[in-house]
């Protein structure tokens, strides 16, 4: 039953491998993404740790010279019409930071330092020979280096825009989308809803706001002004994947020779932040910058600091976690969001299906904290509603069944990697 997963999840892989990274999917997203890349890293490791190399340093490639890290690297070759916004609405070229390659100006979640760790783990031998670390750990740096500076708000990092939280249409960033005027509908056209249901997908009001956001970053030369910015926002896993990426370049520092005392610093000093800031009611949530408060809504990010080693609060995340607002081991896959929340919408994209790349931070969280018990529970459902449903972009999470594109990557990457 294993072995036809696994060679399914492989097949998906092979598919979606561009020749220097993988597309998240043929049909919806036919570029490269960013945190995409990361966890599709980790599931290939398994499968070739050459490509699973290449994927990360395609990506780390289009860095522009200020550190960032886009969450999209634009291909030349793809049809100009298959996403929207594409490489014309963003401008890349004209910002003198930015590489030869076209891309978007926003980031997505630092998950890649730890994607590059376990990626070394797989062959440090043949690692070694290539200088993989060694080519890599510089970039990252400047990556974390453009998050801590330009995005730094007392010991965390801050998101200028939903993309990039990886969580779109999260529920948590309501309040704040709504002070933000959107730009009307008829001003652009969508190409998701080719793809996949408009119930399944953020509404045009959405969109609307995404773009406006969007291009305000672009006209102010994603200037990072962080005062200006309409939209600036403390997400609880962005976060905690800084800490625990912080943690990773401090292996990687120790294993090239390199001082890893400065990862382990900020690793600590993100870690003791995202507890004092963000945790309340036995939970993780988003902080508004500008309203100088904690959104209380639970979303499946603010189980995700169980990434971060020594978290004092892990215990609680845990029954968070296991409590009537996730039921973990009692769903297909943990919500995206509350089950008993205001804004639960089963289908909806990030406001309640199950995500198997969320789903892989927490075991990996739980395993993290000494939770086998836990963690081998949801390794097992994880591996049912993948035989069930197929490698979907996200499930119902009661009924486990299929929502989004189908043979979409970082399922096919996590669910290996849970095999492997
Ligand atoms: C916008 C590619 C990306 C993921 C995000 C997911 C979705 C894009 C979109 O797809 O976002 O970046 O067009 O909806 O929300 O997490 O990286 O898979």
């Amino acid at each position: 039953m294993n072995a036809a997963l696994d060679r399914a999840a492989v097949n998906v892989l092979l598919a979606n491998w561009t020749g220097a990274y993988t597309v998240p999917s043929r049909a919806l997203y036919p570029h490269q993404w960013s945190w995409d890349s990361a966890f599709v890293a980790i599931g290939l490791r398994h499968l070739s740790v050459r490509r699973a190399q290449r994927e990360l340093e395609s990506l780390f490639g289009a860095q522009w010279a200020d550190g960032r890290v886009p969450h999209i690297v634009f291909d030349r070759a793809a049809p100009p019409e298959g996403y929207f916004p594409g490489p014309e609405f963003w401008r890349s070229a004209a910002h003198p930071a930015s590489p030869a390659v076209a891309t978007s100006g926003l980031v997505q979640p630092p998950v890649h330092a730890l994607a590059v760790w376990l990626t070394f783990r797989a062959d440090p031998g043949q690692a070694r020979r290539r200088g993989f670390l060694p080519r890599l750990y510089p970039k990252l740096v400047a990556w974390h280096r453009y998050l801590a500076t330009r995005r730094g708000v007392d010991d965390l990092v801050a998101i200028v825009h939903p993309w990039e939280s990886g969580m779109d249409n999260s529920p948590a960033w309501d309040d704040a989308l709504g002070r933000v005027e959107p730009t009307p509908a008829g001003a652009f056209r969508r190409r998701d809803l080719h793809h996949v249901q408009a119930a399944q997908r953020p509404t045009d009001t959405d969109y609307g706001r995404y773009v406006r956001l969007a291009a305000d970053y672009r006209d102010s030369g994603y200037a990072d002004h962080l005062a200006d910015a309409q939209f600036v926002l403390l997400d609880p896993m962005v976060n905690a994947l800084y800490a625990a990426s912080e943690s990773a370049l401090a292996d990687i520092a120790a294993e090239i020779g390199a001082d890893p005392r400065p990862h382990c610093e900020a690793a600590a000093r993100t870690g003791a932040a995202l507890v004092t800031r963000l945790f309340a009611d036995e939970f993780c949530h988003a902080w508004d910058v500008h309203e100088r408060r904690l959104d209380r809504q639970r979303t499946v990010a603010g189980l995700t600091p169980l990434v971060v080693a020594d978290l004092p609060v892990a215990p609680a995340l845990v029954k968070s976690a296991l409590g009537e607002h996730f039921r973990l081991g009692r769903t297909a896959l943990p919500p995206s969001y509350d089950l008993t929340g205001p804004a639960f919408d089963p289908d909806r994209y990030w406001r309640g299906p199950g995500w198997f790349n969320t789903t892989w931070l927490i075991w990996h969280g739980l395993t993290l904290h000494g939770e086998l018990g836990h963690a081998d529970r949801l390794r097992d459902a994880t591996l049912t509603a993948a035989r069930q449903a197929g490698f979907r972009e996200y499930v119902h999470p009661f009924s486990g069944e299929g929502r989004g594109v189908t043979d979409f990557s970082w399922t096919a990457a996590v669910v290996l990697d849970l095999l492997r």
